[in-house]
């Protein structure tokens, strides 16, 4: 008998597969098709445990539906642009390109490993140049359709460094590398126009009926619709007014001052002498809070008065106006009425520097004393202190308000959105290039769609100093300008990578299409995604930013045929987890580092810590290569699809990773211990008892497993079904008797276990003799007569009156049920003292006593 080497076994059928073009996707009209797709992994270097079960995930899916008869696309690339490249560089001295094709190459062969059915012929890199060639095109056509435009905005810049920073490289405020502290810089940078598309987003997201909630609901906030008003408050002394938006128009008699962002363009007029110097130090202190922290509930509400004031349009009140760090430029007008009492972050400010409050809401129950707040009331309730409005309803109010402002020209109605256009200029150099030229005389010039691609150079240095190192490599930014033809300057911003990730998934299609980005008849038929799988961490930049190309695609004509959202389904699989060590001596352990509990240094007890997200600093990791190395890539991939549902977090245990390769072993031996038997069995016999108690339990399980996985991707309870047959198995004592049941409930095991351990299945159905390939088999049927239950229920009448029930096994014969039926309890008592004539038996259905 041979023993389950699965190194050998794994490298045999990686090499079969990879020989006959296995996985191998072709545009096929007469077939339904099948996308599935992992988010690609960013080349970092080595694939993680994470890596090993998302694709683990989904070459399940991805085999299953083959199997299914679907003509499956299951591509596999590299999100190859991005910062680590840049930051090896610099630290270690080699060039980005080289680090991350080492990288590629590396991790690519680590997922061969794994034996994963990828169409590799498909794969690309986002660095390649036929990659980011389409980019910048799609860019280009952007610019023309005004979906793509240039403005001024705040980046991160380090002052000692003299360089802008990334918001990864900004720690507590600081500069990562010299912990200087971080300014804010202006800065003219690209963005997108992903505004225009925020309403249709939004509408759409109702229709994404195949994603998890949660997500749903993180895309909803992000985008976030406000419905409400935008008012004009008249300046004392003055023709112009400040606009504010609100969504609470039915505060609006409460508004007792105004707080404008430090930032806003009115701001400076605004000021009057005497308060000049206190306001320009606030600006100058403000600039320096981080702007998401600005806006926190428990964020120090502070604020400047400018020594000006406004007038409440409709009650007339005189306003002071005040700058304040919790109002930001970029949302609505960057200016807000402030309604102390109904507002907390104006109730705080108004306590602070001595506001009066008026209150305009009434809630039911007690009146509200404003010298007796210790909140603002932010619920429902009656307008007072409201002219007209008075006793209305507040959500009333708020329409009847909003009329009353339009008709009076004061305000209107609007929709305004929290969503902002996609800055995505990148002071960096290991990304695309943006493709414009900046020349003296005629201003901004878009690169000419024939002089694309713009290449990014290779030969720059990285130093890490004094901004990106592409504006200072004078053979790429010195270029003749495409209209004048003098010597002008090349854009030396890259694309945030978030680009290359935005539409990646529609390049699949047709990876290598030399004419456009895009074939159109290859993404009629393969997209959308139907399934796509990855981290939640993407819930919604990344899917968001996917969402908006699509419809850019779309409206550029670059695809047709209303494909409008690229993912159809989406499944976001949870963590990989593992308890944290440490010795008080050396700290964090790796695994590796404790033996029988100890620190292996020293010898100490190590410190079980919170189980956590496998990370290399906290050391809790296991590397996928001594995994696979050890039990094969088929135990690894069984445990990581049998520990945990996959949208749940997996926790890692050395012993459900033995378990799993035991079970594998146990089916090794099952299949070898009948091996002779099998090969000659034929159809499975039709046996009562322990013959056809397993055939049910094999129909059984093939059905609960396909029902299981389609769709629903409940791999753990589907794989806990198989190792219950394989336990049935080998109870089974008849398999001389009956071999056809043996050889159908060991093929079985084997079928359904395919998606899951590909090699193994292939090399198990070869041994039993099949010449016929596994996966050209399809999926196996169940048999719903095979199904049925041995036992059934029959009504027991006596004089035809129903007194009991009883089970009997469905081909008893008359007699057995006959017998059955009168020992029934009840049935028993209504005969006692009578003497039974006749019994009519209805097979399978029921009996009658007759009897006086
Ligand atoms: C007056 C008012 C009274 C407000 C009240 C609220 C409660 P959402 O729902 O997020 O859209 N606001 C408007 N622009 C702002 C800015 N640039 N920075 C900070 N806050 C701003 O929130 C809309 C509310 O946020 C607006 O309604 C405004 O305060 C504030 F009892 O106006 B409200
Ligand atoms: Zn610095």
């Amino acid at each position: 008998q041979e023993r389950y080497d699965a190194g050998a076994i794994e490298q045999k059928w990686q090499a079969h597969w990879e020989k006959t073009g296995a996985f191998k996707a072709e545009m096929d009209p007469s077939r339904p098709k099948y996308y599935l797709l992992e988010m690609f992994p960013y080349p970092s270097g080595r694939i993680h445990m994470g890596h090993v079960r998302n694709y683990s995930i989904g070459d399940v899916v991805a085999r299953f539906k083959a199997l299914q008869g679907f003509n499956v696309l299951h591509p596999m690339g590299w999100d190859a642009f991005g910062m680590p490249a840049e930051n090896a560089a610099i630290q270690h001295g080699t060039h980005p390109a080289r680090w991350t094709w080492e990288n590629i190459d590396n991790m690519r062969s680590q997922l061969r490993k794994m034996g994963l059915s990828y169409d590799w012929s498909r794969e690309f890199a986002t660095c390649d140049e036929e990659y980011y060639r389409w980019e910048q095109l799609i860019f280009l056509r952007m610019l023309e359709r005004g979906l793509a435009y240039k403005k001024s905005s705040t980046v991160n810049w380090c002052p000692t460094c003299r360089t802008v920073l990334a918001n990864e490289q900004v720690e507590d405020d600081c500069c990562w590398r010299c912990d200087s502290e971080v300014e804010g810089k202006e800065l003219e940078q690209w963005f997108f126009k992903i505004t225009d598309y925020a309403q249709e987003l939004l509408d759409e997201i109702d229709n994404l009926k195949g994603w998890p909630d949660s997500v749903l609901t993180m895309q909803r906030n992000w985008i976030g619709r406000s419905v409400g008003c935008e008012i004009n408050f008249p300046l004392e002394g003055s023709e112009k007014s400040i606009r504010v938006f609100t969504t609470r128009q039915d505060t609006l008699y409460g508004a007792t001052f105004m707080s404008l962002a430090p930032e806003h363009p009115m701001a400076a007029e605004l000021v009057t002498a005497e308060h000049e110097q206190e306001v320009a130090a606030f600006i100058a202190k403000v600039r320096k809070q981080d702007k998401n922290k600005r806006t926190a509930d428990d964020y120090e509400k502070e604020g400047v008065f400018t020594g000006s004031y406004c007038v409440n349009p409709v009650s007339g009140r005189r306003m002071p106006v005040f700058l304040a760090n919790f109002v930001l430029m970029d949302y609505g007008t960057g200016a807000v009425m402030a309604v102390p009492t109904h507002d907390q972050r104006d109730f705080e400010f108004a306590r602070k520097y001595d506001l009066p409050l008026v209150v305009v809401i009434q809630p039911e129950g007690d009146a509200l004393v404003p010298e007796q707040m210790e909140a603002a009331w932010t619920g429902s309730g009656r307008l007072v202190n409201s002219d007209r409005f008075d006793g209305l309803d507040n959500e009333a109010a708020k329409e009847q308000i909003a009329d009353y402002l339009t008709a009076e020209g004061i305000g209107k109605a609007t929709v305004n959105f929290r969503l902002r256009d996609w800055g995505v200029s990148r002071q960096r150099y290991w990304g695309t290039p943006i493709p414009i030229i900046y020349c003296d005389d005629c201003g901004t010039v878009p690169v000419p769609e024939k002089d694309l691609p713009v290449v990014l150079p290779q030969d720059v240095e990285l130093t890490g100093e004094g901004g990106s190192p592409l504006a200072r490599t004078e053979s790429f930014t010195a270029v003749p300008c495409p209209q004048c033809g003098k010597t002008a300057r090349r854009e030396t911003d890259t694309f945030d990578t978030f680009v290359e990730s935005s539409w990646y998934f529609a390049r699949y299609a047709s990876p290598r299409e030399q004419e456009a980005p895009l074939d159109k008849e290859q993404v009629k038929y393969w997209l959308p995604v139907d399934q796509y799988i990855g981290g939640v961490e993407h819930a919604v930049m990344h899917l968001l930013y996917a969402r908006f190309f699509t419809k850019i695609l779309r409206d550029l004509k670059f695809v047709e045929g209303g494909f409008n959202e690229p993912f159809t389904n989406l499944l976001t699989q949870g963590m990989v987890c593992m308890e944290t060590r440490s010795c008080p001596e050396h700290g964090w352990l790796y695994p590796e580092q404790v033996a029988d509990g100890k620190c292996s240094q020293c010898g100490q007890p190590a410190v079980v810590g919170r189980t956590e997200k496998m990370s290399k600093s906290k050391m809790n990791v296991v590397d996928p290569d001594h995994l696979i190395a050890r039990y094969g890539a088929d135990t690894a991939r069984l445990f990581s699809l049998f520990a945990a549902p996959p949208e749940k977090d997996l926790e890692w245990n050395e012993q459900g990773v033995e378990g799993c390769y035991r079970f594998l072993n146990r089916v090794w031996r099952a299949v070898f211990d009948h091996v002779e038997l099998l090969r000659q069995a034929g159809e499975p016999e039709d046996l009562p008892g322990a013959p056809r108690d397993l055939r049910r339990q094999t129909h059984r399980t093939i059905k609960k497993v396909t029902e299981d996985v389609d769709g629903r991707f409940h791999f753990n309870t589907a794989i806990a079904a198989i190792m219950e047959l394989v336990n049935a198995i080998y109870a089974f004592k008849q398999a001389q008797q009956a071999p056809g049941v043996m050889k159908e409930a060991l093929e079985t095991v084997v079928r359904l276990l395919n998606p899951f351990v590909p090699h193994i299945a292939a090399e198990l159905w070869c041994c039993l003799g099949h010449d016929e390939e596994l996966n050209s088999l399809g999926w196996p049927a169940w048999d719903e007569a095979a199904l049925v239950e041995e036992q059934k229920q029959i009504v027991v009448q006596v004089n035809g009156k129903v007194r009991g029930k009883v089970l009997v096994a469905a081909d008893a014969d008359q007699a057995s049920v006959e017998q059955a039926a009168l020992k029934e309890d009840n049935v028993a008592r209504f005969l006692e003292g009578k003497t039974v004539r006749k019994v009519i038996v209805v097979p399978g259905r029921l009996v009658n006593v007759v009897a006086n």
